[in-house]
């Protein structure tokens, strides 16, 4: 009965998205790609889709729901288009509203006719970008993740991102999340219950065992930071070439992507800024970085191009350090300008003119794998990719079964959840004299909670979406 009573009062406690009283606008977009296709499709979704649409086509009037209508569509008396339509009657459809799928031919001419009729009937309007998305989570149809996962599968362009994509889009990280939020909450209806009875407070917090629950929380945090597998999954992994000038990185880079992205000369020095490619590794997304030649330099542009190689190399996930096939002769291994930037399990050693100087490489140098290569030759090409591949494959293996974090936005939220319990723990372990113990503990929970629901969209804070829906597109 107690908890009951305290359970109650701690969820008021945690913002809760609640639906909206007024009736939103009804929004229209093109939910297809802008282009000439054969085939374009118009989203309607709010409490005037249908209305509107039947404004369209009259014949749509009686048709029953979820059941496919070929009609004429016909604006001030003429006939525009030919389409299929559907009509998916609130609240079972994707944004939880009513919705129209118009299905037309897809000339942009005649879909942009129809949005401008569409936006002449009362209370509709053109979408702004994410917002079919955004009414979804606002109508408890998918979490904020989940909605993210959505974004992620559209723009996936290997498997490995589409597999994260859809096991976000599953549900399986807001799942996750929300477990831990409300485990948190269930926690701090103990630690209310204490600050309604101050006698009793610190027996009911060694009941609650709340050291040791929040040191389980603080443990599930940190495993799910540790690794960044799933934000490189998404954004790419960096991946920068380093070494000598005239080491052959430029070439190396041009090799990759299958361009001239780099200058390649015979002049040292050539690169100075930090030139990036995308591409694609295996299954895995890279953003690679060619930089400036690392030496001696006394020239200030070039000096500033030796720094940003340095910044590159360490903030890199992965490094390929390259030595000329002489250089590697006269160090017996790499020139010492990379050997500050060489990460365990995380580094390539190349070394490139293996036809210009006879040397046996060894497969391995102090823990990092070795490649000899003449980088002028396309063939060699093939070589150098299965050797990244393997190199990302074993850095990322430990890390394929956690639950990924997939958004620089997830992350920070959950070190503010872990500064939270951090503190918790803190003021448990030291409980200070002149406060009560429970009601500060009560705070850090709160925020830890708070903190948590912000990556699920279990918060009030408009900011949250209108940062994540900002950054999708129109139609979505
Ligand atoms: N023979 C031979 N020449 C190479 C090789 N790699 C690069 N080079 C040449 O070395 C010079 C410097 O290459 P570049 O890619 O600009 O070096 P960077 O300064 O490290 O970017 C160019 O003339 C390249 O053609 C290689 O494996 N074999
Ligand atoms: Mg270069």
């Amino acid at each position: 009965m107690l908890f009951n009573l305290v359970l109650r009062r701690a969820f008021i406690y945690t913002p809760h998205m609640s639906a909206s009283t007024h009736t939103p606008p009804t929004i229209c977009a093109l939910a297809t790609a802008p282009l000439p296709a054969g085939v374009g499709i118009i989203r309607l979704s709010g409490a005037a889709a249908k209305v509107a649409a039947d404004m369209l086509c009259p014949t749509f009037n009686s048709v029953a729901p979820r059941v496919a209508h070929y009609g004429q569509l016909v604006i001030d008396g003429v006939a525009i288009d030919r389409a299929l339509l559907l009509h998916f009657p609130a609240p079972h459809s994707f944004t939880g509203e009513g919705v129209v799928e118009i299905q037309g031919h897809g000339s942009l001419f005649v879909l942009d006719k129809i949005l401008d009729f569409l936006c002449t009937q009362p209370n509709v309007r053109r979408a702004e970008a994410g917002e079919f998305s955004r009414r979804a989570v606002e109508n408890n149809k998918m979490d904020l993740t989940q909605a993210e996962g959505l974004a992620d599968l559209i723009a996936a362009a290997t498997s490995a991102q589409a597999k994260q994509a859809i096991r976000q889009l599953e549900g399986e990280l807001g799942d996750t999340f929300n477990g831990w939020r409300t485990e948190i909450l269930h926690l701090l209806a103990h630690v209310e219950a204490a600050i309604d009875f101050p006698d009793e407070e610190l027996d009911i917090l060694a009941d609650a065992a709340l050291e040791e629950k929040v040191t389980v929380f603080l443990n599930n945090i940190s495993t799910a930071t540790r690794t960044n597998l799933g934000e490189r999954l998404r954004d790419g992994f960096k991946l920068a070439i380093i070494g000598r000038p005239n080491a052959g990185k430029s070439t190396l880079t041009n090799l990759l992507t299958g361009q001239d992205t780099a200058i390649v000369t015979p002049e040292a020095g050539t690169t100075r800024d930090v030139v990036t490619a995308a591409l694609t590794i295996g299954d895995f997304p890279v953003q690679l970085a060619d930089t400036a030649g690392l030496r001696d330099a006394t020239e200030t542009i070039e000096k500033i191009g030796i720094e940003r190689a340095g910044a590159t190399a360490e903030t890199a996930d992965l490094v390929i350090a390259l030595t000329s096939a002489e250089d590697w002769q006269t160090y017996s291994g790499p020139t010492p300008e990379v050997l500050p930037y060489l990460q365990p399990e995380r580094t390539l050693l190349l070394v490139s003119k293996m036809d210009e100087t006879s040397l046996n490489v060894p497969d391995v140098w102090k823990k990092h794998d070795v490649l000899g290569v003449n980088l002028t030759s396309s063939g060699s090409l093939s070589g150098v990719l299965s050797a990244l591949e393997k190199l990302i494959t074993a850095a990322y293996a430990p890390a394929q079964e956690a639950a990924t974090v997939t958004r620089a936005r997830h992350r920070d939220a959950l070190n503010n959840a872990h500064g939270a319990l951090t503190r918790a723990l803190d003021l448990y372990k030291n409980p200070r004299s002149d406060t009560s113990l429970a009601e500060l503990l009560a705070q850090d929970l709160r925020d830890a909670a708070a903190a948590i629901g912000t990556i699920t969209g279990h918060t009030s804070s408009e900011d949250v979406l209108d940062t994540v829906f900002s950054t999708f597109c129109v139609g979505k």
